[in-house]
């Protein structure tokens, strides 16, 4: 049993960003299911760990740290090899931007709890809803793919794995999965293709997990 836990569930955006920085550095660690279908999330025992009743939660020792983001630069300060920000200051601000257009501009309108909303209280159908899902993913794809393209490659930010790449692949996924029409952009087509060939992407992806249904 390592002292490393890391709360997930296979099918969550912001886990898969965590699996993959586990992998990507080597560190051991184990995984505790979150049925989030389920509601597990709001469970009592869940919501002692993390009152936010959102995964990822990591357990790193006596650390215990929520919010994708966070724990990925944590990890990254703590186990700098390799890292996910390498460059200057500016190269390092401008892949976090690239993270944080899907973290925090994509991702969030696009969470369970704000698609159920979408769907039970304000009465909307699955078009309407898919509609919504496909609208806010494309305002971020598409100036993605524009840095896609300006790229050196093989990924977004040349030929080392970032964070926006850590954030990119587990939006691809959810893009794929929501029958999106990926043709838009042809760059981040192609890095993702790249990433999945990446092991510590494949280990992360959300059919490689126990829980997977
Ligand atoms: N900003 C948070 C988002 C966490 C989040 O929304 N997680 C989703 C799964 S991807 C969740 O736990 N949803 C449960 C719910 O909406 O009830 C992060 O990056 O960790």
């Amino acid at each position: 049993m390592s002292d490393r836990i890391l709360y997930d569930y296979w099918r969550s955006t912001a886990a898969y960003r965590v699996r993959i920085v586990l992998h990507l550095k080597g560190l051991e660690h184990d995984h505790k299911s979150v049925d989030l279908v389920k509601g597990a999330q709001s469970g009592v025992g869940f919501k002692m760990l993390n009152p936010h009743g959102r995964v990822p939660y990591l357990i790193d020792g006596e650390v215990g740290l929520n919010q994708s983001l966070a724990i990925c630069e944590y990890l990254d300060e703590v186990y700098p090899e390799p890292t996910i920000l390498p460059g200057d200051a500016a190269t390092r601000a401008r892949i976090r931007g690239a993270a944080q257009i899907i973290a925090c501009d994509v991702h969030p309108l696009n969470n369970l709890s704000v698609l159920n909303y979408l769907k039970g209280e304000l009465g909307q159908d699955e078009d309407a809803v898919r509609d919504w899902y496909h609208h806010w993913i494309d305002t971020g794809f598409r100036a993605l793919e524009e840095q896609a393209e300006a790229a050196a490659g093989p990924y977004l930010f040349g030929d080392r794995v970032t964070l926006a790449d850590i954030c990119l692949a587990p939006q691809m996924y959810n893009a794929r999965r929501f029958r999106m029409n990926l043709e838009p952009y042809p760059g981040l087509v192609e890095i993702d293709k790249k990433l999945l060939e990446h092991d510590a992407f494949r280990a992360a992806r959300p059919e490689a997990q126990e829980d997977a249904n």
